[in-house]
């Protein structure tokens, strides 16, 4: 194994949208980046977070999506009811491998459930609220649950039926916490909207409800873990080893009273950024509580979060046993990772997934000696691509800060990641110091192609041009791929496998991906018509 000839990024790219009318190749053309810097090393700008052509084969979900099944999905004790039609329902039932294990028995757990109104084109013509209400009442009476929240599908917003309203009336009528979101599924531009929508309405409505404090030293949320595969187990365990406390986790194995108690930690360790940078900000602005991010993904990098977050304590006791939980783990890492190694490196790897793994699962593929040639995020914003720069007030008292100020200088920098020596200097005198952390661009090769929101086009003209050794993505991605004789690794659902997260789950994947790269199946691959003149004489194929 082991390539010396990668193609010419700029190249490529041309050919990506060679053949795009031109106001298409354009648009693409802003989202097709090879990876370089401008003379004050910041990454090249990269068009994100941007409508899709219409027509073109997009990987992207909708704001319903991000809201009801990535954030709120992985809940076990809310009544999640969809109002819409039961496809919205059915397709986003049981899909996203999301784990959950309640304590004991008697914990609620509905996620094996589908809850929907079920609209028909009665409730679209005369509105839908009483349905809703009424369904409302039936989760109740069955479950008798702590809380029931409502997601808005694309007609309930076109009809215009209101439904915080009826969760005001309900929440008065019934005694428990009812609340709604206008997650309608054409808002915005793909699923981020809905990660926004989600986050916002857990913030009004259930975050500070919960005083209780927990007898603990070390107390942190996890922000962006959502349990794929039982990744959030592999961590809960590390954490605990350490003897760090989780007071919630958004939303990997999460109860309703874990958000409602989550202000009462120290610090917020964030995984996924794009997801819930919201519910950072806000839990520093409003409760002071700061946030760092971390990454579980990888052996290197689940080390140096651990360190990272004994750092922010900086008790040495804490430190010290940090240290021995990681030199405990590492030595089978190693021997693993060594064998592994030895078949993989040089192999090429392509990922594109969503809004983070794209990034986080770089490292790990790095660990086995792969590179990364080619990458993007289906719906990621500039700063995950560019990196960000937040405000470090880390240990600020939340009390005595000008928090108008604070915010307008947050404003400013976050999507404005690009800053000059001098810019930097002169904020560094108004006494704004920063702390960073880099996105997708400036941990990759700098001939790698970086492409925002891949087409089904593009990805089939990428494979035929690159031939990686492997591709990671999704499920609608997965058999095009394979067909093209290419092993295919799905970032999402993980397939049927995990966890890969934190120490156990960086072992897992080594072998997965030594399995999948080693394999001699994917050389003899013919898609049916290939080597058959009767069917090729029968269809007209070539
Ligand atoms: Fe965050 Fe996620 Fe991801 Fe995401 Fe997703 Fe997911 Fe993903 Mo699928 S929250 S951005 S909206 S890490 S569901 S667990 S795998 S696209 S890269
Ligand atoms: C979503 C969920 C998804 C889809 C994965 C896929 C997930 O975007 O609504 O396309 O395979 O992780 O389950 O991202």
């Amino acid at each position: 194994t082991g390539r010396t000839e990668i193609p010419d990024p700029e190249m490529v790219k041309k050919e990506l949208i060679a053949k795009y009318p031109t106001k298409v190749a354009r648009k693409r053309s802003k989202q097709i980046m090879p990876n370089t810097t401008d003379e004050c090393g910041n990454p090249t700008v990269m068009g994100a977070n941007v409508r899709t052509v219409p027509g073109i084969i997009t990987q992207r979900g909708c704001c319903y999506a991000g809201c009801k099944g990535v954030i709120m999905g992985p809940t076990r004790d809310i009544v999640n009811l969809v109002h819409g039609p039961i496809g919205c329902s059915f397709y986003a039932w049981l899909t996203r491998r999301n784990q959950t294990r309640p304590p004991t028995d008697q914990d609620d757990n509905y996620m094996t459930y589908c809850f929907s109104t079920d609209m028909q084109d009665n409730d679209i013509v005369f509105g839908g609220e009483k349905k809703l209400k009424a369904a409302i009442q039936e989760a109740y009476d069955n479950f008798k649950p702590k809380a029931i929240s409502i997601f808005s599908t694309c007609p309930v917003g076109l009809i215009g039926d209101d439904v915080h309203a009826v969760a005001r009336e309900m929440k008065e009528k019934l005694g428990i916490n009812v609340f709604g979101f206008s997650c309608e599924g054409y808002k915005g531009v793909s699923q981020s909207a809905g990660h926004h929508i989600a986050n916002n309405g857990i913030f009004t409505h259930v975050v500070g409800e919960n005083d209780t404090i927990m007898d603990a030293d070390y107390k942190i949320n996890l922000l962006g873990e959502y349990n794929i595969g039982g990744d959030a187990f592999e961590i809960d365990r590390i954490l605990g080893l350490c003897g760090i406390s989780l007071v919630s986790t958004f939303s990997g194995n999460s109860s309703y009273d874990q958000f409602a108690n989550c202000h009462t930690a120290d610090l917020n360790a964030v995984m996924c950024h794009r997801s819930i940078n919201y519910v950072a900000d806000m839990l520093e602005i409003r409760y002071g509580i700061p946030w760092i991010k971390i990454n579980f993904i990888g052996a290197q990098a689940t080390a140096k979060s651990l360190r990272k977050i004994a750092q922010y304590f900086d008790e040495p006791e804490l430190i010290e046993r940090v240290e021995a939980v990681i030199a405990a783990e590492l030595p089978e890492i190693e021997r693993v990772k060594e064998e592994v190694k030895q078949r993989c490196e040089g192999k090429l790897a392509m990922m594109f997934v969503g809004g983070s793994r794209a990034h986080s699962y770089q490292g790990i593929f790095k660990e086995i000696g792969m590179r990364t040639i080619s990458a993007g995020y289906e719906f990621a914003h500039r700063d995950d691509y560019e990196g960000r720069r937040v405000i470090d007030d880390i240990k600020v008292d939340a009390d005595s800060r000008n928090i108008q100020e604070l915010e307008i200088t947050r404003d400013e920098t976050r999507y404005n990641p690009r800053k000059t020596e001098a810019e930097m200097a002169e904020l560094a005198e108004k006494g704004v110091a920063f702390k960073e952390y880099n996105g997708m661009m400036a941990d990759m090769d700098p001939n790698a192609l970086v492409i925002d929101d891949i087409s089904q086009y593009e990805t089939e003209k990428l494979i035929e041009i690159y031939k990686p050794d492997l591709y990671c993505a999704g499920i609608k991605e997965k058999y095009a791929v394979q067909k093209s004789g290419i092993p295919m690794k799905q970032l999402h659902s993980y397939d049927s496998g995990g966890p890969y997260a934190g120490f156990k789950g960086a072992i897992n994947f080594y072998k997965e991906i030594d399995r999948m790269v080693n394999s001699k199946v994917w050389g003899y691959i013919q898609a049916p018509w290939q080597g058959s003149p009767e069917l090729s004489a029968k269809y007209g194929w070539e």
